[in-house]
């Protein structure tokens, strides 16, 4: 039975209805419809192609994901081939690379010359082929002249259009741009994969290009990767330079990153490539540099490539966040809360602009997990913290043999059995003489934000413990010039500071105290909620669970974990013989509102954070956000109060005004907290 013009009409119809609605939402991150609506159509489509199976074509939106898995990916040669891009590691790499392509042109071609800055993504190359306005082939870089086709997977990929929004599509039209996968979506993945315990991807990168190689669409279909389109590869020349082929690719759909720039000189360059070094931590997604190109086509002809690179365009890197490197020993640090912390000893290595020789393991699941060894080759990465950590070993790469790691059963310091809670992943040393847990404690209690006493770091610690002039914090008090001068490395005049410094210590607030005696989970803010909430080191020791975890901010395991260090004979005796010596155990203008009465200005609201702050840096929002009695959570969702928001925000400030969250600036901010 021929198919009447209504249910073609109508297929027509839903089909250009979905695909709106699909573009508004993947690529301009602004949805048109509810989810629901979207999912009525979307049935009511599929049941019309379903009746009238003829009517499917194959830009409709429901033929993203095929059903059927590919039983292996075939390989393609590239019509053009996909080149790498020269790196350039600093600025002065940056200025040489300008001086040589200037050789290789004529005077003429460089007194106008124009730069295109775009960030580079750490995700996987795509070539994208359209013929007639719709997706034929997608392939992956391979070596940069034959690569896999994955026009499946490519498929699956929302940002992607099936079809090009152009009214009089070209013939033939090569895209090539950037597969990736945003952070939330690695994190989500990662922690799904850890619950059923698969191995980890160790960045997003490899979870992105791991993902383009599943040979079963419906899997690439769960992991919601995206695609920024860079290049454009267009026969009839309407299209003269790259900051015309982005607006190109823009207008035929495509999601373009929209931190891209157009500088006049290469000083522009180096301003973008500075902003970008520290906002970039707040994009929802990797970068690893930005992409350098010159703009003009016709000076891009004109240089050419060299065997391997394109003459101008270079890659300009943020310095690498992991590196390669050989494991050459397994120990086991152990901290002043007696957690003892595998760490790997490496082959110095180059890492984020510093030498490192030392990544944490975390803790014996770890070990397990990762099945590291000595002699291994591993990877490790930088992630915002001070020591690296190991991400994964190249088990390929592995000596024949290797023993497995064993963690010790005895406390490497005292000798005394480590003991680790069958709640826990931590193995702790438990006995509370250990050295290290003494060591430990100190260079806490002389921390700048605790007690902050200048020249006593960890060596002079060490020395002191070693020549037994120091056996707790209280013993500190009890030293003088003459008991330490003729200490290795310590003249008179240090020795007198030291004493100094420790002496001024004593002036030093209640909640620097609290904070400084190092209970778990206890760090300087809440210290400084605690000394607020119970003004004296005696009604926080009397302070009953409920209290204590009545107080906004303190969680039940804060809570508990206060009433035990205090259940301790040993910590309450250190806490006379500190009041003894003179430190602060008393808040010098106690608030006078009782637990259950006090109300702070932010009480129970929640914050979203983003973008670079004028004058706060995050932590210091955070604290004073906490201090107030809100909360500061990752993501904004409904439940978010306010957007506390900066210099560039990133998606998070789409989201906030999609669900109609209050924005912040930092006056704005700043303002709320007085207004109390
Ligand atoms: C690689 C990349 C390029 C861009 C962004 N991210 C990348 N990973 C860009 O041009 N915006 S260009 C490129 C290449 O040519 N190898």
């Amino acid at each position: 039975m021929p198919i009447s013009p209504e249910i073609k009409q109508r297929v027509t119809q839903l089909r250009q209805q979905l695909q709106k609605a699909n573009y508004a939402y993947y690529v301009l991150d602004n949805p048109m419809m509810e989810d629901a609506v979207y999912d009525q159509l979307y049935r009511e489509l599929g049941e019309l192609e379903k009746e009238n199976p003829q009517l499917i074509t194959p830009d409709s939106p429901t033929q993203r994901v095929g059903d059927k898995p590919a039983a292996k990916f075939i390989s393609v040669s590239h019509n053009i081939p996909l080149y790498s891009l020269e790196n350039a590691f600093n600025l002065d790499e940056l200025n040489a690379w300008e001086k040589r392509w200037q050789r290789y042109s004529k005077k003429e071609d460089f007194t106008l010359i124009e730069y295109v800055c775009e960030l580079k993504i750490d995700g996987s190359a795509l070539a994208l082929t359209y013929e007639n306005g719709l997706l034929t082939r997608g392939v992956t870089r391979g070596d940069g002249t034959t690569g896999e086709d994955i026009t499946q997977n490519v498929r699956t990929i929302r940002s992607i259009p099936l079809k090009l929004n152009l009214d009089n599509p070209p013939p033939i039209v090569e895209v090539r741009g950037e597969a990736f996968l945003p952070l939330d979506e690695f994190y989500r993945i990662n922690q799904e994969r850890q619950e059923n315990q698969e191995p980890l991807f160790a960045n997003p990168r490899n979870a992105a290009a791991g993902t383009l190689r599943q040979l079963d669409p419906k899997i690439v279909d769960q992991r919601r990767l995206q695609f920024f389109a860079y290049t454009l590869h267009l026969e009839e020349a309407e299209i003269n330079s790259q900051w015309e082929s982005l607006n190109y690719l823009e207008n035929s759909g495509f999601l373009v990153n929209p931190h891209r720039q157009l500088c006049q000189s290469l000083e522009e360059v180096a301003d973008y490539f500075k902003h970008w070094e520290t906002a970039r931590k707040d994009l929802p997604y990797m970068t690893d540099g930005v992409v350098v190109k010159i703009n003009r086509y016709s000076l891009q002809k004109a240089l050419g490539f060299t065997q391997k690179f394109p003459r101008w365009a270079i890659a300009l890197k943020y310095p690498a966040e992991e590196a390669v490197t050989i494991v050459k020993d397994i120990i086991v640090n152990v901290g002043r809360t007696g957690a003892v912390t595998p760490m790997a000893v490496m082959q110095p290595v180059h890492l984020a602009g510093t030498t490192v020789q030392k990544a944490t393991l975390h803790n014996s699941d770890r070990i397990v997990q990762l099945d590291i060894r000595v002699g291994d080759t591993v990877i490790i990465r930088k992630a915002g913290e001070i020591i690296p950590e190991v991400v994964r070993v190249l088990t390929e790469l592995r000596p024949p043999n290797s023993q497995p790691y064993q963690i010790p059963d005895r406390c490497p310091e005292c000798h005394s059995p480590l003991k680790r809670p069958p709640t826990e992943a931590v193995t702790r040393c438990i006995n509370l003489s250990c050295g290290a847990i003494l060591r430990g404690s100190l260079v806490h209690w002389a921390s700048r934000d605790a007690l902050d006493i200048r020249g006593l770091g960890e060596k002079i610690v060490i020395l002191l413990i070693n020549n037994g002039l120091v056996n707790s914090i209280v013993d500190l008090y009890h030293l003088t010039p003459e008991k330490i001068a003729n200490l290795e490395r310590m003249g008179n005049k240090s020795a007198d500071n030291l004493i100094k410094a420790i002496e001024g210590s004593k002036q030093q607030p209640y909640s620097r105290v609290l904070y400084g005696l190092g209970i778990r989970y206890v760090g300087s803010v809440t210290a400084s909620l605690l000394a607020e909430n119970f003004p004296s080191i005696d009604q926080l020791s009397q302070a009953s669970f409920l209290a204590l975890s009545s107080v906004y901010g303190v969680g039940e395991e804060i809570a508990q974990s206060i009433i035990d260090w205090f259940s301790i004979e040993k910590n309450c005796d250190l806490i006379q013989q500190l009041k003894k010596v003179g430190l602060q155990l008393e808040a010098t203008s106690p608030k006078m509102t009782t637990v259950e009465t006090s109300l702070t200005p932010l009480s129970g609201k929640t914050f979203v954070i983003t973008g670079t702050l004028p004058t706060l840096k995050r932590n210091d929002a955070k604290a004073l956000i906490a201090k107030a009695g809100g909360k500061v959570i990752g993501s904004v969702s409904k439940k978010t109060d306010y957007l506390l928001m900066g210099e560039n925000p990133g998606s998070k400030l789409t989201q906030a005004e999609k669900l109609g969250i209050t924005q912040l600036s930092e006056a704005d901010f700043l303002n709320l907290l007085k207004s109390d």
